[in-house]
C-alpha cells in the first residue's frame, strides 16, 4: 500500500507493518477497555524526498488532550538536559534586547521553566491541558493550542516575531507539517532559528529500536529528509548535533536561507547516512527482519522463564512499551505488571496489551527474578536507582539492540 508524502506529495512505500495497535500514551482504566481506539501501525518511505512516515494516523485531538500521560520532567537526565538547553539559548540566541522564545509542545515546562525563572520573554504552545497546567504552575506562559499556521499568526500579532522556535519530541508528532512550517515562517524573526530534537531514524534502524514507532511519531527524521523538507519550505538546515536522549536523537537547527553558514556536521552526517544506506530499500528490508527476530527472541525468553516458574516484572511504562507488548503479543500472562514512576500512569493499563501499571514500590516490595526494561533509554538512571535489585540476585532483560540479560 502507499500514500502521498505529507511533505512533498510523492509516493510513500510501506516497509514495515507492526500490526493492529492502539495509542502509545493511551493508558486506560480497566472500565474503559471497550472504548479503545485501534489503527494499523505501518511505516513507509517517500520515494522522492526520503521522508519516513506512518501510513495511517490517529487524529491529533485523540493523542493530545487534558489527560496526556507523558511528563517530560519524569527523569533526572531529561531535567538536566532541558535546563542546559535553556541556558544555551540564553547565552547564544537570546542575547539581544527583549528576546522572545516559543516552544512547540512545552509539556510540563521542563525547558521553559528555566527561561521563565530568568525573566526572559517566552511562550509555550501546549494542547494537552493537564501538562500545560503543570508548566503554568512553574511560572511558564502557556497557550493551550495546537501549533499551526493560524496559531503562529495569532502569536506574532500579539507578541511579535520569535528569536528561537524550539520543539523537543513534538515536531515529528505533527502530521500537518506544511501548516507547521508555514507557521514557523510567519513567526520566526529574520535572524531567528528553528531548533528541534527528535528520535533519529539512524538509531531506530541501527539499534532495531522499533518501539520508537508508534502513533505519536508520524515522521522518522534523517538529516537528508529534514534538509529536503527545510529546502522545500524556504528554510536552511544549518546545524545538526547528535544527542543521547531517547537512545539517540538529532538536534536540527534551521535558519532563513544564507543567514548562517552550515556547520561541517551537516555534511558529515549526510555522508554517514549515505554510507549506511539510510534511504535504501534493502536497509529497511533488513530492519523488518531484525524486528521479527527480536520479537521471536523476546517471546521465547519470556515463555521459558514462565515455564521455569520464575517471575518477570516490567520496568518503566514509556509510550514505547505499547508498541512492543502489542506487536509481540505480550500480555499480563507473561508480564503481570509494569512499574512506573509517573503517577498518572499508575492504576491504569497499557493500551491494547492491558498490562497493569503500578508504582515502583510494587517492584521493591517483592523483587521478581527478572525485570524487563521497557525504559531502556533510561537504563543507567534506573539501574543505579534499583541497585538493590541486582544485589539481591535480580537480572535485567533488555531487547535493544537485541534480546540480552544483564
Ligand atoms: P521515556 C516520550 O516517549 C513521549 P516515552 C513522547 N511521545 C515522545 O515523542 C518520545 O518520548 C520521544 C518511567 N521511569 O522518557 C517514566 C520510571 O518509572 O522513555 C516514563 O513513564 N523510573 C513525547 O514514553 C518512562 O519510564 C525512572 O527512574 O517512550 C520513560 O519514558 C525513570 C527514569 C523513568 O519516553
Ligand atoms: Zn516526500
Amino acid at each position: 500500500m502507499y500514500i502521498n508524502c505529507r511533505v512533498c506529495g510523492g509516493n510513500v512505500q510501506e516497509f514495515v507493518d507492526l500490526g493492529r495497535q492502539t495509542m502509545a500514551n493511551g493508558f486506560l482504566r480497566p472500565e474503559d477497555v471497550e472504548r479503545e481506539y485501534f489503527f494499523r501501525l505501518a511505516v513507509g518511505m517517500c520515494e522522492l524526498c526520503t521522508m519516513v512516515q506512518l501510513l495511517e494516523e490517529v487524529p491529533q485531538h485523540l493523542r493530545y488532550h487534558d489527560a496526556y500521560r507523558y511528563h517530560a520532567s519524569g527523569s533526572e537526565s531529561h531535567r538536566k538536559h532541558f535546563a542546559q538547553n535553556a541556558r544555551r539559548f540564553m547565552e547564544s540566541e537570546l542575547t539581544g534586547p527583549d528576546p522572545f522564545i516559543v516552544e512547540i509542545g512545552c509539556n510540563d515546562g521542563v525547558m521553559l521553566s528555566t527561561i521563565a525563572q530568568a525573566g526572559v520573554r517566552h511562550l509555550g504552545v501546549e494542547p494537552a491541558g493537564n501538562v500545560a497546567e503543570l508548566a503554568k504552575a512553574k511560572g511558564v506562559q502557556v497557550l493551550s493550542e495546537f501549533f499551526d499556521l493560524a496559531t503562529a499568526t495569532e502569536i506574532r500579532a500579539e507578541h511579535g516575531r520569535a528569536d528561537v522556535i524550539f520543539g523537543a519530541n513534538t515536531i515529528c508528532h505533527i502530521a500537518d507539517i506544511e501548516s507547521l512550517l508555514l507557521g514557523v515562517d510567519v513567526l520566526l524573526g529574520p535572524d531567528g532559528v528553528f531548533v528541534f530534537e527528535e528520535p533519529y531514524l539512524g538509531t531506530i534502524v541501527g539499534r532495531t529500536a522499533f518501539d520508537q514507532i508508534y502513533d505519536e511519531h508520524i515522521f522518522y527524521f534523517t538529516v537528508r529528509s529534514v534538509q529536503a523538507m527545510a529546502d522545500r519550505f524556504g528554510l536552511e538546515l544549518v546545524d545538526v548535533e547528535r544527542i543521547p536522549l531517547h537512545g539517540g536523537e538529532i538536534r536540527y537547527t534551521l535558519a532563513r536561507p544564507s543567514k548562517r553558514t552550515p556547520t561541517p556536521a551537516v555534511g558529515d552526517l549526510l555522508a554517514a547516512e549515505r554510507t549506511r544506506g539510510l534511504a535504501e530499500p534493502e536497509t529497511f528490508e533488513r530492519f523488518g527482519h531484525d524486528v521479527e527476530r527480536v520479537r521471536g527472541d523476546l517471546v521465547t525468553l519470556l515463555r521459558e522463564i514462565r515455564a521455569e516458574g520464575r517471575r518477570v516484572v516490567g520496568y518503566g511504562a514509556p509510550g514505547k512499551c505499547t508498541t512492543v507488548t502489542n506487536y509481540c503479543e505480550i500480555g499480563p500472562d507473561l508480564v503481570p505488571f509494569i512499574c512506573d514512576s509517573t503517577p498518572s500512569k499508575q492504576g491504569h493499563l497499557v493500551s491494547g496489551s492491558h498490562i497493569p501499571v503500578r508504582p515502583p514500590e510494587a517492584f521493591a516490595h517483592d523483587y521478581p527474578d527478572f525485570a524487563l526494561l521497557f525504559a531502556w533509554n533510561h537504563a543507567e538512571e534506573i539501574m543505579t536507582k534499583e541497585k538493590a535489585f541486582r544485589d539481591a540476585g535480580g537480572k535485567w532483560i533488555l531487547y535493544v539492540p537485541d534480546v540480552h540479560i544483564i
